[in-house]
């Protein structure tokens, strides 16, 4: 089987993309999507999903990926309550497993999802993408917060992982996280991948962790998933077939130290979902995103799918981010998740993809 083409699509009603707009794209079988409306620890029910699979059917579309399943933050914290969100999250496992779903993506970042300073930074051709400004987010996680909810407030969005509810009680969080070092984070996941996994095994379901974005700790909260070092512990420590990465490209080489292809080749039989994206560095140690072109960031995205290539890798894989183009700007596109860049990263991937099919052919000929 090789790998499994597929596009992030946010939902009827929730996404200016039309399914039929993706059907368009050569080599995509798989929608990645999610409930968006339901907020961390509720259970998605049988009848939620069912009409996601009847969108999807309609235009021949898997379901076989979910992100993000979020985890909630009592359970990233620690609180005695956390066993009671954990349940809920087997029986969203178990609904899941009933539609054929194989890969749940999900994060373990306290408070922030990704995080960045601007989502709309002029590329230099008229395109835009989203930008970290190092400087920007360094002790004020109010004014970061603010930027990011104004946006979703002017043109009616909402992100996961930025619920406008949870957001609400930033200072409120920040305390409740007070005392989560590295290691209590670390056990804290340990936990709750330890309850989950023999449902996971049970129901066929793969729990594909997200890098953490950017890799680096951020206003003074831990953040864990962050190299290949943190990965093999991350692995190591929960050692089982069922507990996967989301290997995410871009959100790996914002730290210019990270070698993305070393790491697909050292840890690619536990991918089970790869986000492509190529990340632009400046000396300052601000990052921009870029096309999936590889010449146009610094992330190898070549190299980086000939590791998989190599690696036999039967797993999914989407394009991440992309750039804004043409008419969507500010109040039309989702940032990062625009119609036309990720379509025309997709069509890059698979231009490399089947050269090195075909490579391997004639050397198998
Ligand atoms: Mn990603």
């Amino acid at each position: 089987m090789p790998m499994q083409m597929c596009f992030r699509w946010y939902g009827e009603g929730n996404d200016k993309i039309k399914l039929s707009d993706i059907k368009q794209i050569p080599g995509v079988t798989g929608i990645v999507w999610a409930l968006h409306n339901k907020m961390p620890g509720e259970v998605w029910e049988i009848e939620e999903i069912n009409e996601v699979k009847r969108q999807l059917d309609e235009y021949g579309f898997n379901m076989d990926v979910v992100e993000s399943v979020n985890v909630h933050d009592d359970i990233k914290i620690g609180l005695p309550t956390r066993d009671k969100y954990i349940e809920n999250y087997k029986k969203t496992i178990r609904n899941l497993s009933k539609f054929g779903v194989k890969v749940i993506c999900y994060n373990f970042m306290p408070i922030f999802d990704w995080t960045r300073s601007n989502l709309f930074h002029p590329v230099g051709d008229g395109s835009t993408a989203l930008f970290y400004e190092k400087n920007m987010i360094q002790d004020d996680y109010n004014a970061m917060a603010r930027y990011i909810l104004d946006f979703t407030e002017k043109y009616g969005m909402s992100f996961p992982g930025w619920e406008p509810e949870r957001m609400a009680r930033l200072d409120e969080l920040f305390r409740a996280y007070e005392g989560v070092d590295h290691e209590k984070l670390w056990a804290n996941l340990k936990y709750f991948l330890e309850a989950i996994m023999p449902t996971c095994r049970q129901c066929d379901i793969k729990m594909a962790i997200h890098m953490d974005d950017p890799p680096w700790d951020i206003f003074g909260l831990p953040r864990l998933l962050v190299d290949e070092k943190s990965i093999g512990r991350f692995l190591e420590m929960v050692d089982d077939e069922y507990n996967c990465l989301t290997l995410c490209s871009g959100s790996l080489n914002a730290n210019p130290e990270n070698n993305v292809a070393d790491i697909v080749r050292k840890y690619c039989k536990r991918i089970a979902f790869a986000h492509i994206r190529n990340v632009k560095h400046f000396e300052n140690g601000d990052f921009s995103e870029a096309s999936h072109r590889d010449c146009d960031g610094d992330t190898g995205i070549i190299e980086i799918l000939k590791a998989y290539h190599d690696g036999g890798f039967e797993g999914y894989i989407r394009p991440d981010h992309g750039r804004h183009l043409w008419d969507e700007g500010p109040g039309n596109v989702r940032p990062g998740y625009g119609l036309y860049d990720r379509a025309l990263g997709i069509m890059y991937m698979l231009g490399v993809w089947d050269t090195l099919d075909k490579q391997k052919e004639k050397k198998n000929d």
